[in-house]
């Protein structure tokens, strides 16, 4: 198979000469970093005053950390590192859980995050011939505008549709034969869900590729994706502190997602001890830019789970690959005890062929006891209509999620689209047990 490729030089540059640039890389970096008043003080602390100091990419071990709370403490312009005419965009965090954190884009910081969307765009096989439509948040969310920017760099037809709407999106993608979309992949579960009631069959659709991002999902779910719309779905990962989307991507050959590693560097540490963990072991995501001048961010904690995936891509590329991530170790709830990732949840709900594109995880408390409780649409046309079979798919579903998370949830089964969707991420999780 020919790989397709954006910036073969960059791609598949060997691994010594892409280390060579990350160090000279790294020190413009902290040459830029040394403009915004939130670094000059963060550096000063540690004693470093000139990025010369730095003579290896070890060093960046000795640098401190930069957390969420560093960004809203230096709101609005704290880690602003360019005059005000040197800015071109500003993204904010949606700020729901506080104040919102604050990127700046200078032009070059632009030029480079459309440059890295393109190479993800190409790597997962689409091309300049493809229509696509973009189902993801224009606006502060950089979801829309990234890929947006991307998609035209290679030459796609682009329908900027943005979020929600549902018939009206597969009005577009009726009328414009629509080959790839960019969506989270919970709205693309919902939208398949509405097809049906839209007298829509996936026939009557030219879809072949979906990019799928912004939320957690397990691999359960890519594979129902797929399997519903008959085409291949790749895994998008980025946050806004790291530009949004194009920080990693899947190839052709999902096996992990390749992380820019010219554009980032990305250490794996125990998020309580801080060390580093050795490769193949999950742990804290803390990323480096690379490029961006506007608002350089050093060792950045996304307190994002997941670890490094070894050996070769068939694909050539030697940038390091990641593995799907786990949540967020904020993410993590805590049920009587027991830790549980609602991935693990969710992984488990999509292997059983009855349950249906949407489901909710419940907690609350009983006395003093943690209750879990997992609703979950079903696919009414899989369950013989007695009481007795949606008891023993009841049954089956909780037993199979206490043979995964060691907790036997009650289980509620609802009818399709019964349970609230979002047009962006998904929200899975509500805890209704008192905070102390
Ligand atoms: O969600 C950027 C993005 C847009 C990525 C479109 C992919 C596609 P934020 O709103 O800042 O940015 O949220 C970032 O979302 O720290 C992860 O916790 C989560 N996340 C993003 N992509 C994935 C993914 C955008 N593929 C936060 N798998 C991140 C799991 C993801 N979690």
């Amino acid at each position: 198979m020919k790989v397709p490729v954006w910036n073969p030089a960059v791609e598949f540059i060997e691994r010594e000469a892409l280390e060579a640039l990350q160090l000279a890389n790294l020190r413009k970096t902290v040459a830029w970093a040394l403009k915004a008043p939130f670094y000059q003080r963060k550096l000063a602390e540690v004693g470093l005053t000139h990025p010369g100091d730095l003579t290896s990419l070890r060093d960046l071990r000795d640098l401190p950390y930069t957390t969420k709370d560093d960004l809203r403490a230096a709101y609005p312009d704290g880690l602003l590192a360019v005059t005000l005419e040197q800015a071109l965009r500003l993204h904010t965090s949606s700020g729901t859980t506080g104040m919102p954190t604050v990127v700046y884009h200078s032009r070059q910081d632009l030029d480079c995050w459309t440059e890295l969307v393109a190479r993800c765009i190409i790597a997962a096989g689409a091309t300049a011939s493809d229509v696509f439509q973009n189902m993801t948040g224009y606006g502060m969310f950089t979801g829309g505008l990234g890929l947006h920017y991307g998609a035209e760099r290679v030459g796609m037809l682009v329908i900027p549709a943005s979020c929600g709407n549902t018939s009206r999106q597969l009005q577009l993608m009726r009328s414009f034969q629509t080959t790839v979309v960019h969506a989270t992949p919970s709205y693309l579960l919902h939208l398949h869900a509405a097809l049906a009631s839209e007298g829509i069959t996936r026939d009557q659709l030219a879809l072949r590729k979906a990019f799928i991002g912004a939320e957690p999902h397990s691999e359960q779910t890519r594979r129902k994706i797929e399997d519903l719309f008959g085409i291949d779905a790749y895994n998008s990962y980025g946050l806004s502190e790291m530009n949004g989307p194009g920080v990693a991507f899947e190839c052709v050959h999902k096996t992990g997602l390749h992380l820019w590693e010219d554009a980032y560097i990305l250490e794996i540490i125990d998020p309580d001890t801080l060390r580093p963990l050795p490769e193949g072991q999950t742990g804290e995501m803390v990323m480096t830019t690379l490029q961006r001048r506007a608002t350089p961010l050093l060792r950045y904690r996304t307190r994002d789970l997941s670890h490094w995936v070894s050996g070769n891509c068939p694909c050539g590329r030697t940038h390091r690959r990641l593995a799907r991530i786990k949540g967020r170790s904020d993410d993590m709830l805590i049920i009587g005890g027991v830790n549980v990732f609602p991935s693990q949840i969710e992984d488990v709900l999509m292997k059983i062929p009855e349950v249906g594109t949407n489901y909710l995880i419940q907690l609350e408390k009983r006395g003093s006891l943690d209750r879990l409780i997992v609703k979950t649409e079903i696919y009414a046309k899989l369950v013989a209509g007695d009481l007795h079979a949606l008891d023993d798919l009841r049954e089956r579903i909780a037993e199979s999620l206490r043979a995964a998370i060691l907790i036997k949830p009650a289980v509620e089964l609802h009818e399709p689209g019964s349970l609230p969707v979002s047009d962006g991420k998904a929200k899975r999780v509500v805890d209704l047990r008192p905070a102390f």
